[in-house]
């Protein structure tokens, strides 16, 4: 006699006590432990309960009733048509793995789904970066984390907290360009007075040795909208650590929508020489070359530009004549002394060869020995031989009314 399941009473009281263990322990049973389980419960079957009520019993010989064998995991019942438990169980186990390998893809995809949606919402929050309630650190950060940033305002927030807001150039060069100042003469007749911030407001004076002082202090001033009205400095002059500056040549009262259209000169640098001085003019200025009447540091460093817009030949055709065959085009020159040692921060656009430096540079301190105080100011002597006459050592009209705008990248 063999334990097949070939009654339909016996296999359906198997499947019965199966079933109840299966959702005790809550999922599919071990092959080997319904194989002992189902021939216990034969063996009880035939020993006990079958002598009382059923009487006699054929013998195994035909075709085998249908068994349902997995009552308990929720799939398509497996019909066995097969010929002893073996089989059926076998195939019911290789049913049961088809569905925990369907299982396994399906969670996969909703990991991936779950990662995907995550990164969206981490883009969400990143994209406003630069906005007032997310204000970044400078445009260059805002643009590296949101490629599709365009020129314009944004908020930033200094090293120590103070959120500022100001305009991002995103496009030139891979963008990430931050306005931090400019400077600009608002009385060329006014010789170190109000408005001559980066060189002196309280007169033509060696009282002040380094002037208003503001080309390395944490004063502030202006705004992003009056950038050609009047001087800027906002937190990002010495707070951005930055690798290389863009200068902007503006008409003075140059609406902001209009800064990059209506510059003439644009250029930049791309040495990352900022690196070298502390990251930031600030620190260049502050540590390394002062703006200091009489200093003994020299003259600072003359970096070569890439021009954006303009030309060495443009830049040629506005400078003060004179000074033509001083200076070699196509750098911007930090810290620069005159014959007379007074010192002039930036050459815009040319390294300055000679001594007459103050026709050609911008900002300094208070005091310029050569008949004093006619080249004390924020454009020093752009007007030496006239108020915008372009001829001898003066500039011309547009170089005189244009402010010079700085960027950090
Ligand atoms: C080409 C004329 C040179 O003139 C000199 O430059 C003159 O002696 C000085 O008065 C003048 C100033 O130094 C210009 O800064
Ligand atoms: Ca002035
Ligand atoms: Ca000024
Ligand atoms: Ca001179």
């Amino acid at each position: 006699m063999t334990f097949s399941p070939t009654n339909t009473y016996f296999s359906r009281k198997a499947d019965q006590v199966l079933g109840e263990v299966c959702s005790l322990v809550g999922h599919k049973p071990q092959a080997r432990a319904r194989q002992t389980l189902f021939k216990m419960v034969m063996l009880l079957l035939l020993c006990v309960v079958l002598p009382l009520t059923c009487g006699h019993q054929e013998e195994s010989s035909g075709p085998a009733d249908r068994f349902v064998c997995s009552p308990v995991i929720n799939i398509p019942k497996l019909a066995c048509s097969g010929h002893d438990d073996n089989s059926c169980l076998d195939a019911c186990h290789s049913k049961i793995e088809g569905l925990e390998r369907h299982l396994d893809k399906e969670k996969k995809k909703i990991a991936d789904l779950e990662q995907r949606l995550s990164s969206l919402e981490g883009q969400r929050v990143r994209a406003g970066l630069g906005s007032a309630a997310d204000p970044g650190l400078s445009c260059k950060e805002i643009k590296d984390t949101v490629d599709s940033a365009q020129d314009g305002l944004y908020h930033l927030r200094s090293q120590e907290g103070i959120v500022y807001q100001t305009y991002c150039d995103m496009t030139t060069a891979d963008g990430g360009w931050t306005l931090v100042s400019s400077v600009h003469e608002n009385d060329m007749y006014g010789k170190c007075t109000a408005g001559d911030r980066w060189s002196s407001t309280r007169g033509s004076t060696t009282n002040y040795p380094e002037g208003d002082g503001n080309w390395a202090n944490f004063n502030t001033f202006g705004s992003v909208e009056l950038a050609t009205c009047d001087d800027l400095k906002n937190p990002g002059y010495f707070s951005i650590n930055a690798s290389d500056v863009m200068l902007w040549h503006v008409p003075n009262n140059t609406p902001l929508s209009q800064y990059k259209s209506e510059a003439y000169l644009r250029y930049y640098t791309t040495d990352g020489f900022l690196r070298q001085y502390g990251g930031n003019l600030y620190s260049l200025f502050k540590d390394h070359f002062p703006i200091v009447y009489k200093g003994a540091t020299g003259n600072g460093p003359a970096i070569p530009i890439t021009w954006d817009n303009g030309s060495e030949d443009l830049l040629k055709s506005l400078l003060a004549p004179n000074v033509l065959g001083e200076v070699t085009p196509g750098f911007v020159h930090f810290c620069v002394f005159n014959n007379e040692r007074a010192p002039h921060a930036v050459c815009p656009g040319l390294k300055y060869n000679g001594g007459n430096v103050e026709h050609a540079c911008i900002g300094g301190a208070a005091y310029w020995a050569e008949v004093a105080p006619r080249q004390c100011g924020d454009f020093a002597g752009k007007d030496w031989d006239g108020y915008g006459t372009h001829t001898g050592w003066s500039s011309s009209l547009l170089e005189l009314e244009s402010a010079v705008l700085f960027f950090y990248r």
